[in-house]
């Protein structure tokens, strides 16, 4: 069976991992410089893999 890559991102703090292969980690660091609600993604796979990031004060 094939792996499966993914690649995650927040494009509003210009997070962008390089592709991952499945069962890969990944820690991402990075200045959440603004409240509010954030979505992550995917990008290989929009609409089925993301979520929200809630940056409270
Ligand atoms: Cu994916």
């Amino acid at each position: 069976m094939t792996p499966v890559p993914h690649q995650f991102a927040i494009s509003d703090f210009d997070v962008r991992s390089e592709i991952l292969n499945q069962w890969d980690r990944l820690t991402a660091m990075f200045t959440a410089d603004e409240t509010g609600r954030f979505t992550y993604v995917c990008i290989i796979h929009p609409g089925r893999m993301d979520g929200t990031i809630v940056v409270t004060p």
